[in-house]
């Protein structure tokens, strides 16, 4: 009798959805500034660091400055990429790069946030932000050049 042979089964690897989006730090004097995200949106609500996805052909850094010429009407200079996040959304994974911004032309304008607000840093830590941001809190503190409050 010949010997049985187990065919061993490779687990079904569960194709993942990855969505790249470009977010900026602007900063004016010792304040960044945030939108809140509008009501018709995902995260509605939620304030965030202006920003959006990456279309297909775009660099990151043009996504960036197409966005906040889009959402703030500014004509903005991306600068050095300050930190990168991935963080899962049930089924829908994103990938999310930081960048400064460096200088901007035009005042910024809530074209599609609720509002936008300039606030201290530590203010980030007390408002409601996205779960991506709120896990890495620390970083996005590092990456603001700022100390981690101390009132946390
Ligand atoms: P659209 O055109 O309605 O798909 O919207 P976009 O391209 O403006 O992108 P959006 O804002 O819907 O997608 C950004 C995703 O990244 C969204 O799931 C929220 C998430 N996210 C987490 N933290 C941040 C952040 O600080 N800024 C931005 N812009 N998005 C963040």
């Amino acid at each position: 009798m010949s010997p049985t042979r187990t065919v061993k089964k490779t687990p079904k690897v569960r194709k993942s959805h990855w969505i790249p989006v470009v977010a900026g730090f602007m900063r004016k004097g010792n304040q960044i500034l945030v939108g809140q995200r509008p009501e018709n949106n995902s995260l509605a609500g939620q304030w965030e660091f202006p920003g959006g996805k990456i279309e297909s052909g775009e660099s990151p850094e043009q996504a960036l400055q197409r966005e906040l010429s889009e959402e703030l009407d500014i004509d903005a200079t991306v600068g050095e990429l300050k930190l990168a996040c991935t963080h899962s959304y049930g089924e829908v994974n994103i990938l999310i790069l930081f960048y400064e911004i460096l200088y901007w032309k035009g005042e910024p304008k809530a074209k599609h946030h609720l509002m936008l607000e300039w606030i201290h840093p530590e203010e980030l830590a007390h408002r409601n932000i996205p779960e991506a941001n709120r896990r890495i809190l620390d970083r996005i503190y590092k990456g603001l050049g700022v100390e981690w409050p101390k009132s946390r």
